[in-house]
Formats: structure tokens, sequence, C-alpha cells
């Protein structure tokens, strides 16, 4: 389950006016906040799996971010059929870590995959449309 483009947006919307509000100036650098710009968020999430089984961008120019929830390395490739397309590839090394980058891709159906051997069960749906 992927959660829609606008209720995270308004999720990041609410935690900006939350740290606002708080009058703290402590605002840190080191947060994983996703950038609002981002066209679609893909999550490692701990066992070795995507946080979802199916995901959904609009054609075109994408922003694509991988954030790390797991404690391992991983590599975010996108394929159509067995082959890659592009040269979009996302690495995050440890726990907290961030990567993101732009692909063209055209409506089809694409997967989300990755490359680290071992880590098969990371290959979810991309359907962009
Ligand atoms: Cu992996």
């Amino acid at each position: 389950m992927s959660i829609p483009k606008q209720s995270r947006f308004s999720i990041v919307a609410l935690s900006l006016a939350a740290l606002v509000s708080c009058g703290g100036s402590s605002q840190s650098d080191t947060t994983n906040t996703i950038a609002p710009d981002v066209d679609l968020l893909v999550s490692a999430v701990p066992a070795i799996r995507w946080d979802a089984t199916s995901y959904q961008a609009p054609a075109g120019e994408l922003k694509i971010a991988m954030s790390n929830m797991d404690s391992v390395k991983h590599v975010l490739v996108i394929l159509e059929g067995d082959t890659v397309v592009g040269d979009l590839e996302l690495v995050v090394n440890k726990k907290g870590d961030y990567d993101d980058g732009v692909i063209t891709l055209l409506p089809g159906e694409y997967r989300i995959y990755c490359s680290i051997p071992g880590h098969g069960g990371m290959d979810s749906t991309l359907t962009v449309s």
C-alpha cells in the first residue's frame, strides 16, 4: 500500500508547521525529511523488503527517492522486464540514509528492484500512467 501523494504532502506540511509553532531554532539537517518535489518515495524496511508491493507514478520525468529504514545496504534500480531502465541507481548504506535521482519513464509496468545479491524479495511493481 502506498500513501497517496496528497496526504504525504499534508503530513510534511503538518510536520513543518509543528516545527515552526514550537519556536525551536534547532531544526536539524540530519532528519530524514522528504523533499517536497519527490514524485515517488520508496522505503527499504526490515527483513529486506520495500514498504509496498506496488507503487504508482505519473509518466515523464520523475524524481524518485529511497529512504533506508532497514540496517543494511540497498541499491534501487528500475527494471522493465529483466532489463535495467535508464541509469538511475539509488544507494543507501545504513539506517537513516536517503538517496534520490531522476529518471524519465513512459507509461507502462516496471519493477522496483534491489540489485544487492540475496535481495530478490525487494521486487515491487511500479505502474506508470
Ligand atoms: Cu536490498
